[in-house]
């Protein structure tokens, strides 16, 4: 494969990765990311307001300089809904749907499943295939905590889809920012509610309370999101500095 130079930042904003030329494998064909597993893919994970995109600012940052990316390799930062140019049209229409367009839980799940189908094989897989690092806001957790816990949806039937949509890539490294629902809430203030925001307290309560649970029975790192933005950096990079120190040889040098 062909390396990329691409700038660093949120893939949204001008990612330059394109779909798989004619000729190259389908995505069903490749190989699975970890037969070659050169890349490391990172995801943050929590509900509303838990500081994601800003802890994803504070590590794009730091990641490279860090020393923990082997040289020459690359940071992409990317977020979920909404990290490829079809992904930006389906987080519309998850997030501010036209009037009557709203979809039914089941609509919801599988919308989430495309997004997350179309960004694995645009944007994550060939990047970790390249030897890339990728930071994410969100992935496949999120969908079991949404529509599995808070919607209700049966997560086995959640299981499967993501088999399908991602290939079988999982993370190398969930952080979980763990900020109580409450706090959330005050942070988001006087902005107006998106239309997973608007479903009410008790759905953001089963949400929360998925997280939790995901993230004992996945072995997430879990970060205390309600400290100051700094020590939530701190505690970030420390886990990432304890997943390299531990990490198989290839996937980081420090
Ligand atoms: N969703 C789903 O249902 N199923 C799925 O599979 C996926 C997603 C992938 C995407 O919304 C929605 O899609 C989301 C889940 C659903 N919906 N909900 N609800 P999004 O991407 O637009 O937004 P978000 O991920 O929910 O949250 P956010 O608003 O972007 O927040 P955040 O990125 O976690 O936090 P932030 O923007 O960094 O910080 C929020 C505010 O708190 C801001 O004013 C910061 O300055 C402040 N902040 C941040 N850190 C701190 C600290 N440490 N102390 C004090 N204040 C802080």
């Amino acid at each position: 494969m062909n390396r990329v130079e691409r700038p660093q930042g949120l893939v949204s904003q001008g990612g330059s990765l394109g779909d798989p030329g004619e000729g190259e494998p389908s995505r069903q064909d490749r190989p699975g990311v970890f037969a070659s597993p050169l890349g490391c893919f990172v995801v943050l994970e929590g509900i509303d307001g838990c500081g994601k995109t800003t802890q994803l600012e504070h590590l794009g940052q730091w990641l490279p300089t860090s020393g923990l990316m082997p040289a020459g390799a690359h940071l992409l930062t990317s977020r979920e809904p909404g990290g490829t140019p079809m992904g930006r049209a389906l987080r519309e229409l998850l997030l501010h749907p036209p009037t009557g367009a709203s979809p039914c839980s089941d609509a919801e799940l599988l919308l989430y499943a495309a997004d997350r189908a179309q960004h694995v094989c645009q944007v994550i897989r060939p990047a970790l295939e390249a030897g890339d690092w990728v930071l994410c806001d969100r992935f496949s957790g999120s969908t079991a905590a949404y529509q599995g816990y808070g919607r209700g949806l049966p997560l086995e039937r959640i299981a499967a889809l993501e088999g399908f949509a991602t290939g079988g890539l999982e993370p190398d490294l969930t952080i979980w920012l763990d900020l109580p629902l409450e706090e959330s809430l005050r942070r988001r203030g006087g902005r107006a509610a998106d239309r997973i925001e608007a479903s009410g307290h008790a759905f953001l309560a089963r949400v929360a309370a998925g997280f939790a649970t995901l993230a004992r029975q996945r072995g997430w790192q879990r970060v205390d999101a309600s400290q100051r933005s700094e020590v939530v950096t701190q505690e970030c990079q420390a886990a990432l500095l304890g997943y390299a120190a531990q990490a198989p040889e290839g996937r980081a040098d420090g």
